[in-house]
C-alpha cells in the first residue's frame, strides 16, 4: 500500500515558523553597527554587552514568572523536533501495547490489560479512530496492520444500536480522512457501507436525527432519557462528514440530509444565536432552556464555522449563524474570574448564569482563532480585505480562552485539567476557580492542546508550544503506566488534585480512543515544522480527522436561506 503523504504536506511553506513578531526585541530592533574608531567601538560593544545582559535577565525573569517551578525546565531551550519524536514514541509505545493485549477491540483497559467490544462485534472504535494519526506520524507498519484488520475484520452490518453522532465523527470521520491521506479505496468503501447503515437515523418527522440507530435494520430510536430529545450538538455535528462523503461519492442525498438539520435548527430563531442543548426529533423545536458550550452544546458552534471553512468560505449562511452565536456568547456567557481576570464561558439556564465550565469548552479558543483568520496565519489574514474588528476580537477571545484552559492544567497538583471547574467572581476569594470532588478526573481529552495547536500555527508564538509541551510532560509523568514486561500504556486519571497514599496517581482502567485520534495528533502537529495538514487547505472534524476543503458545484451548494 502507499500513503500519499504529499497530500498531508501540501502547501509546505513553513507558515508555522515563528514570525518576526515572536523574535526577541533586541534581535528585531538591532541597529546597524558603524563605529568611528577602535576605542569608541569597544565602548559601544561594552554598552551593547551590558544592554544584552540586562535584556537577557529581564527575559529570564519574565519567563520564570510565567512558568511555575514545576515547569522551570521549560525556560531552557526545547528541541522541538525531539519533542515531536517524544510524542510519536508515546503514541507507538501505547499503540503496541494495545496491539498486544487488545487488538481489534473497541475499548481498551490498560490496567487490566484487556480489550472489550461495545457490541456483539467490533466497531473499529480504536483502530479506525487512530489510523490517520498513525498515517500522519508516518507509522507505516502499524498502518498496514490496521488496514489489514479493517479489510478483513470490520463489517458494519450487524444487529446493534450505535450512537449516530459518535459513530459519525469517529468511524465515518476516521475512514474518510484515511481515504484522503492514503488514496486507498478500501476506506471509502467501508465509509459508504457505514453511512448506509446510519442513514435510518435521519428518518424522523423533523429531519433531526435520532440519537441511536440499528446498524443492521437501519431503524433509528429516540434517546432513552431527556424526553426522547436528541442533543443539539449531536444533531449538528455530522455535517462535515456527510458533506465530504457527498463530495467524494457524488451522492447528493448526504448533503441534503445534513443540511436539513441546520435549516430546522435555524428555524427556531435562537435568541442571540445561542441554542438550548436538546432538540425534539418530532417537531425540530428546542427542548428545555439550558444553554452551554460544554457537553451537548459544544460542537454545534464548532461546525457552524467549519461548514463555512470546508466549502472555501462560500456558504456564508453558516458564517452568519456563527457570527451571531459568537456575539451572543460574548454578551451572555463570557465573564472574567477573580483575581486574575481569566476569561471563561459559563452556562445559562432560564436566564440564570452559572460559572461552571467543562474542559470540553476549551475547543472554542482554537475554533475562534481559525474562524477569525480562515486558517491563514494571523499576519496574512490581517492583510485581507475581509479582516475586520470582529475578527480581531474573535482572535483575542480565542487567545484569552486558551490561556484560561492552560491555567486549568497549570494550577492543579498534577498539572492536568479536571473535567469541570467552577470559576470565581467573588472578590473575597483569592482563587480563580475551584474543582468539585465529582469533577476531578481527566480523560486525556484533546480540547486544550487542540486550541494550543491552532494558536501556534496561526501566530508562530513559541509560548504555545511550551504550554503544549508542559501538558504532554504531565501526561507522561502521571498517565503513563509500564507493566512488568515493559509495555507502556496511558490511562485516564481519577483525580488531578492529589496522589494516593503511596504517592502514585489515581488511575482509571480506560484509554479513550480520542487520546490517539486527537490529543496525541494535535501534540505531534504542534511540534511539527513542516506545516503538515495546512489550515488554509484543511478542516479538522470534531474528532481531529482532517478533511480537505473543496469547491461547491451545481449540486453541492447551499439549498436554503435563513428564516
Ligand atoms: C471527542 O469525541 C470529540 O472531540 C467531541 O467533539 C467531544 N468529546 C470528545 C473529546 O473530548
Amino acid at each position: 500500500m502507499s500513503f500519499n503523504f504529499e497530500k498531508v504536506t501540501l502547501g509546505n511553506t513553513f507558515k508555522d515558523k515563528p514570525t518576526s513578531k515572536s523574535l526577541p526585541l533586541f534581535y528585531k530592533n538591532k541597529a546597524p553597527f558603524t563605529p568611528s574608531n577602535n576605542k569608541q567601538k569597544r565602548k559601544v560593544m561594552l554598552l551593547k554587552g551590558f544592554i544584552f545582559s540586562v535584556a537577557l535577565y529581564i527575559l529570564y525573569f519574565l519567563v520564570s514568572r510565567e512558568f511555575s517551578p514545576k515547569f522551570q525546565i521549560l525556560s531552557n531551550e526545547i528541541d522541538w523536533k525531539a519533542a515531536q519524536q517524544e510524542v510519536r514514541k508515546a503514541t507507538l509505545d501505547s499503540w503496541h501495547t494495545y496491539e498486544k493485549y487488545g487488538w481489534g477491540t473497541d475499548v481498551y483497559h490498560p490496567l487490566s490489560e484487556r480489550g472489550e467490544n461495545m457490541g456483539p462485534k467490533p466497531l473499529g472504535w480504536m483502530i479506525v479512530d487512530s489510523i490517520d494519526t498513525l498515517m500522519i506520524m508516518g507509522c507505516q507498519e502499524e498502518v498496514e496492520r490496521a488496514q489489514k484488520w479493517i479489510k478483513n475484520d470490520l463489517n458494519y452490518k450487524f444487529d446493534y444500536y450505535v450512537n449516530n453522532f459518535e459513530t459519525t465523527i469517529r468511524m465515518l470521520g476516521g475512514l474518510l480522512s484515511a481515504f484522503h491521506l492514503s488514496g486507498e479505496d478500501l476506506y471509502l468503501d467501508k465509509a459508504v457501507g457505514l453511512a448506509n447503515s446510519l442513514h435510518g437515523a435521519y428518518d424522523t418527522p423533523s429531519g433531526i436525527p435520532y440519537s441511536s440507530v440499528n446498524l443492521k435494520t437501519g431503524v433509528g430510536i429516540k434517546n432513552h432519557v431527556d424526553n426522547g430529545a436528541s442533543s443539539t450538538a449531536e444533531a449538528a455535528t455530522v455535517q462535515l462528514e456527510l458533506r465530504y462523503l457527498a463530495k467524494l461519492t457524488g451522492e447528493v442525498d448526504w448533503w441534503k440530509i445534513s443540511e436539513k438539520v441546520m435549516k430546522v435548527l435555524e428555524s427556531n430563531k435562537p435568541k442571540d444565536g445561542l441554542v438550548p442543548i436538546y432538540v425534539s426529533t418530532d417537531t425540530g423545536k428546542f427542548q428545555g432552556s439550558l444553554i452551554r458550550l460544554g457537553s451537548r452544546g459544544d460542537s454545534y458552534y464548532e461546525y457552524l464555522v467549519k461548514q463555512y471553512l470546508q466549502t472555501k468560505e462560500k456558504e456564508t449562511v453558516y458564517y452568519d449563524m456563527y457570527r451571531e452565536a459568537i456575539d451572543g456568547i460574548r454578551s451572555k456567557l463570557l465573564r472574567k474570574s477573580y483575581p486574575n481576570g481569566l476569561w471563561f464561558i459559563g452556562e445559562l439556564d432560564r436566564g440564570v448564569f452559572s460559572s461552571k465550565m467543562d474542559h470540553l469548552v476549551c475547543f472554542l479558543g482554537g475554533t475562534l482563532a481559525v474562524g477569525a483568520t480562515n486558517g491563514l496565519p494571523l499576519s496574512k489574514a490581517k492583510e485581507k480585505e475581509w479582516w475586520n474588528k470582529k475578527r480581531e476580537e474573535d482572535f483575542e477571545f480565542g487567545e484569552e480562552l486558551t490561556k484560561t484552559c492552560y491555567m486549568m492544567y497549570k494550577e492543579t497538583e498534577l498539572g492536568l485539567s479536571p473535567e469541570i471547574v467552577v470559576f470565581n467572581e467573588d472578590e473575597s476569594i483569592e482563587r480563580d476557580f475551584t474543582i468539585k470532588k465529582a469533577d476531578t478526573h481527566n480523560l486525556m481529552r484533546p480540547e486544550t492542546v487542540e486550541s494550543i495547536f491552532y494558536l501556534y500555527r496561526l501566530t508562530g508564538d513559541l509560548k504555545y508550544r511550551k504550554w503544549g509541551y508542559e501538558i504532554f510532560q504531565s501526561f507522561m509523568k502521571y498517565a503513563k503506566i509500564v507493566n512488568k514486561n515493559g509495555d507502556i500504556s496511558f490511562a485516564s486519571l481519577q483525580d488531578v488534585t492529589s496522589l494516593d497514599n503511596e504517592g502514585s496517581p489515581k488511575l482509571r482502567d480506560n484509554t479513550e480512543s480520542f487520546w490517539f485520534a486527537e490529543t496525541l495528533k494535535y501534540l505531534y502537529l504542534l511540534f511539527d515544522d513542516t506545516n503538515k495538514v495546512p489550515l488554509d487547505q484543511y478542516v479538522f472534524n470534531t474528532e481531529a480527522h482532517p478533511f480537505p476543503k473543496f469547491d461547491l458545484n451545481e449540486h453541492l451548494k447551499t439549498g436554503w436561506k435563513r428564516s
